[in-house]
């Protein structure tokens, strides 16, 4: 090999580990969070300061949406995908006293295919209709939240788990309700909500395939075959799908359409954030450990960092996120904008006392930095910067909050205080 090629591979080499140990090296010192200023929430690009309510929904609203669209989670393409809706499963009394089944195909379809994904609904029965929902998606298939034999289960692409017998990437009887820790649905249906769940592989499976599989492929037009920079990735999908499902609940009389709440974990938690903001017939959001692109506020750059999501999850955001990789700084928003985006519909942002990854600090934070969109509506929300202590849930018609002890979950203790809001501010 001639020497100069030697010295460029040399080179790259050394450029790829600086760059590649400088992106895993996560900080957990309160000491060397840089210092950042918080982008004002109420200041248009050009330097317009927003005071009334009708100034924020015509003007600083849509050009916030536009810059999350643009920037990170992607632009929705505008190719047309029609949706029909069967229900395939209505069983009354499926557990016994306390909810019927129903199971909903939602099928997406185009010249490009057709692609369908299932809606398991657990309708409560000790309350009068329409009831109101909570509607989440979930990491291993709606069998896995509860080992009710009447649930069906599904045959996309799903990531193997020892611990829960799923091997060769297919789902089995033998994964029923193994996830039944974090889907409590008989204390959900006792409190008189529904629940609503969906497999999110079956909307797009959760891996980098360059968007080959599951509903991405309906939306490219003549000659495309992946989405462009701006487009949007599996997060967009994702909550594009859980929008797709409340068009669904509109037309069921068992549920009240008015009050279904968007539920999510962890990176599922991100995409609830972004389906409430991105739809607001949603009338609440829930954010369980959504950390880094989720709740936590970027410009900290405490546990997980941009660049180390994006070389991660290269499939989540869109691709114009990737110049932000260790570049926070540059960032024009930070993730207290998109909570922003909620108001004035009641959000809850909860973190786990051991979950430094997602940072607890910059979750509270965010929710506390969106309180001036709250003021424009009179909405009393989080106005105090230090975050209550852990086990002590802060409720606010705002941004409600609560740091549980223990690791990144979600536990009966965190499906308590939703059920709280829920009682207090969508019920
Ligand atoms: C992690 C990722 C987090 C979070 C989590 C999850 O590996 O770094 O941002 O999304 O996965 O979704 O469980």
């Amino acid at each position: 090999m001639n020497k100069s090629i030697q010295t460029t591979l040399a080179f790259c080499l050394f450029l790829f580990s600086v760059q590649y140990t400088h992106a895993q090296k996560a900080n957990y010192d309160e000491a060397k969070v840089p210092k950042f200023d918080i982008v004002d929430v109420l200041s248009t690009t050009d330097g317009q300061k927003v005071n009334t309510v009708e100034a924020w929904e015509k003007i600083r609203r849509p050009e916030i949406l536009d810059i999350f669209r643009q920037q990170m989670y992607g632009t929705q393409p505008d190719t047309e995908v029609k949706v029909h809706y069967v229900v395939v499963k209505d069983i009354e009394n499926a557990i016994p006293d306390l909810a019927d089944i129903k199971e909903v195909d939602m099928i997406f379809s185009n010249a490009n295919g057709r692609h369908s994904v299932r809606l398991t609904l657990f309708i409560p029965r000790k309350v009068s209709k329409p009831a109101p929902m909570f509607l989440g998606l979930n990491f291993y298939g709606n069998h896995t939240a509860n080992p009710n034999e009447n649930i069906s289960i599904h045959s996309s692409w799903v990531r193997d788990n020892a611990n829960f017998h799923i091997f060769g990437n297919r789902a089995d009887e033998v994964s029923r309700g193994v996830r039944s820790s974090r889907w409590p649905v008989e204390y959900i249906v006792s409190q008189g909500y529904g629940l609503g769940l969906i497999y999110y592989g079956d909307i797009d499976p959760d891996f980098d395939d360059g968007f080959q599989n599951g509903l991405h492929p309906l939306f490219y037009k003549d000659g495309q075959t992946k989405p462009t920079s701006e487009e949007w990735g599996s997060i967009g999908i994702w909550s594009y799908g859980l929008s797709k499902a409340l068009d669904y609940l509109g037309t069921d009389n068992d549920i009240d359409e008015n009050k279904v709440i968007v539920f999510g974990h962890s990176r599922l938690g991100k995409t609830s954030l972004w389906a409430g903001v991105t739809d607001p017939r949603f009338a609440a959001a829930i954010s369980n450990d959504s950390g880094c692109g989720g709740a936590a506020l970027s410009k900290r750059e405490f546990g997980e960092r941009v660049a180390v999501i994006n070389q991660n999850f290269p499939h989540w955001f869109n691709d114009n996120f990737i110049k932000y990789n260790n570049k926070e700084s540059e960032l024009p928003f930070d993730q207290h904008m998109l909570i922003s985006l909620m108001a004035p519909r009641p959000v809850y942002i909860a973190s786990a006392e051991q979950d430094e990854w997602a940072d607890p600090k910059g979750e509270y934070l965010s929710g506390y930095y969106a309180k001036p969109a709250y003021d424009l509506y009179g909405i009393p929300s989080l106005n105090d910067v230090t975050p209550p202590k852990v086990n002590e849930a802060r409720f606010t018609p705002g941004v409600s909050y609560h740091k549980r002890s223990g690791k990144h979950d979600v536990t009966r203790y965190d499906w308590v205080q939703y059920i709280e809001f829920a009682d207090r501010f969508v019920r």
